[in-house]
């Protein structure tokens, strides 16, 4: 089909002002078909500017409810869409005439591609488990056909796993580019990091999967291997309507409760959920008194920044720059803890994953988890070639050395990966001998609240120092840091989303009362 046959197909609906986002474009899934073509096109474009590099897409919503969708473009290296195409990508989306469409098309085709069309445009695709995924697909395909391109389809995936093919079709160093590659590469890290650990297995984990695609990838891992094991639970993805329903990682952290179908937990033993594309992570227990406790993304990465760093202390003469990374979410004992326990830098970012892997790339083991579970950990060329040439005095500091190597394979650097980060935890609590409990009690957070408002217009909130404060509308922070201050450890911010159309509302605070209190206040001064 010619590019302008194509174009006629998928007329943009009126009404609609497509934005890409933090999450490339979500709405509902029957809003998407002429933006889904379009994507197909503008990775395609992106591939012939990078020389023909493989550019992923990735059909999914996450953990958002099941009528919607979303359609998200995936770099080379695994990396997010960088921000200097997303204009581009808004222009092209909204365009409802095919001369200003071509135009646009065109301009962006390098001149010496035009010339010599010797370049094969690659894309892969995968989606997750929503119903209108496979016309989104072909919409897709219908872009990329369009421009000559040449596509895969790797039917459904998690989120990661489309990330991990992205990157290993452009660097065959990180691993082979299909699905059981991925599993491969998994199956053996962990079994090795077991084995020079002397250990026969991880502990096997119940796991709520949000009714998503993670739990078909998990049954697959149970049957490929022998030393680990997942109790999938909410793992139907027969009826795709029950997706993300009353369970998912997104559930568990905004409810602060057990996601359906868990039924009588065991006390003190560690579950875990995933959202609806996997790439989110929430482990949690109940502890012996009945008390429900959440290991959320901030959690997360104290666990693996213990891990990381405790095996860096064996290894005596390795010079590596270790920090974490966090957003205005996560609580303040966490923040607290990571600089007085553990010792090491915080820095703050933006919300959404690019600014935090941006941030992260800058140190040797770069650790960033958003609290709501999305996150992982980057590892800099140093780190490998300082661990590679490193001569241990005797067998423990050559186990240290071994498993921080491995430890590369085990984590998805592409991107937040529910799978690889819950083995890493499994595997971090096992080689610690770290309890859950023990783990929970690293420190106790503050109280926290999170309020949604409706507002004439959220994009009049602007601000600065990692979205903790605002510039404007002036004056407003004034009044926020005003009423904060009556709060013995409060703290609160304000932040257009980046998703909805709505505002949010923090608050933090020594315990319950002040901080629906201070939250309150301050959607008082916002409203
Ligand atoms: C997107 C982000 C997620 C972030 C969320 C915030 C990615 C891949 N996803 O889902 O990391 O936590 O937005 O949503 O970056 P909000 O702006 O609506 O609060
Ligand atoms: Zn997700």
């Amino acid at each position: 089909m010619s590019l302008h046959s194509a174009f006629n197909k998928y007329p943009a609906p009126s009404g609609i002002n497509y934005a890409y986002g933090t999450a490339g474009f979500r709405y509902f899934g029957d809003q998407l078909d002429s933006v889904a073509f379009k994507v197909g096109v503008i990775a395609t474009l992106r591939s012939i500017c990078l020389g023909g590099k493989t550019i992923g897409i990735v059909i999914t919503a996450s953990h958002n409810p099941p009528d919607q969708n979303g359609v998200k473009v995936v770099d080379p290296m695994g990396e997010m869409l960088p921000q200097s195409w997303e204009p581009f990508a808004n222009q092209l989306a909204n365009t409802k005439d095919w001369h200003q469409f071509n135009q646009l098309v065109q301009e962006r085709l390098p001149e010496n591609y035009l010339k010599s069309r010797d370049i094969v445009p690659m894309v892969v695709i995968a989606r997750d488990t929503r119903q209108s995924g496979p016309r989104l697909v072909s919409a897709v395909i219908d872009g990329v056909n369009a421009l000559n391109g040449h596509i895969t389809d790797f039917g459904m995936l998690t989120t990661p796993q489309l990330h991990y093919i992205t990157r290993c079709s452009n660097d065959g160093s990180f691993g082979v580019a299909s699905e059981q590659g991925y599993y491969n590469k998994l199956i053996k890290t962990v079994t090795k990091i077991l084995q020079i650990n002397n250990y026969d297995c991880l502990d096997a984990v119940t796991v709520d999967t949000a009714n998503g695609i993670g739990g078909d990838k998990l049954q697959k891992i149970n049957a490929l291997n022998h030393v680990m094991s997942f109790h999938v639970i909410n793992g139907d993805t027969a009826h795709p309507l029950r997706l993300n329903v009353d369970c998912g990682a997104d559930y568990v952290k905004t409810n602060q409760r057990l996601p359906h179908g868990v039924g009588n937990p065991i006390p003190d033993q560690l579950y875990a959920s995933f959202d609806g594309d996997a790439d989110r992570l929430v482990c949690y227990f109940m502890d012996k008194g009945g008390k429900f406790r959440l290991l959320d993304g901030d959690r997360i990465a104290t666990l693996f920044a213990s891990l990381i760093g405790g095996l860096l202390c064996h290894v005596k003469g390795i010079h590596v720059t270790t920090a974490i990374i966090q957003t205005a979410y996560s609580n303040g004992s966490s923040t607290e803890f990571i600089r007085e326990k553990l010792g090491l830098p915080v820095y703050f970012t933006s919300t959404g994953v690019k600014h935090l892997h941006e941030k992260a790339i800058e140190f040797d083991v770069g650790i960033y988890f958003e609290a709501n579970g999305h996150g992982t950990v980057v590892f800099s060329k140093k780190y490998l070639e300082e661990l590679k040439k490193y001569e241990a005095k005797n067998s423990s500091e050559q186990v240290a050395v071994d498993t921080l190597i491995l430890l590369v394979d085990l984590i998805n650097q592409a991107v937040g990966d529910s799978i690889s980060d819950l083995i890493t935890v499994l595997v971090a609590l096992k080689l610690m001998k770290k309890s859950v409990e023990k783990w929970g009690d690293d420190y106790s957070e503050l109280a926290n609240k999170l309020f949604k408002l409706k507002v004439a217009d959220r994009f009049v909130f602007k601000t600065t120092d990692a979205e903790r404060r605002l510039i404007e509308p002036v004056g407003v922070q004034e009044k926020i840091d005003e009423v904060v201050k009556r709060y013995s450890k409060g703290r609160s911010f304000v932040r257009a989303s980046g998703t909805e159309d709505a505002v949010r509302v923090y608050s933090e605070a020594a315990n319950e009362d002040d901080c629906t209190e201070l939250g309150e206040k301050v959607c008082e001064i916002v409203k």
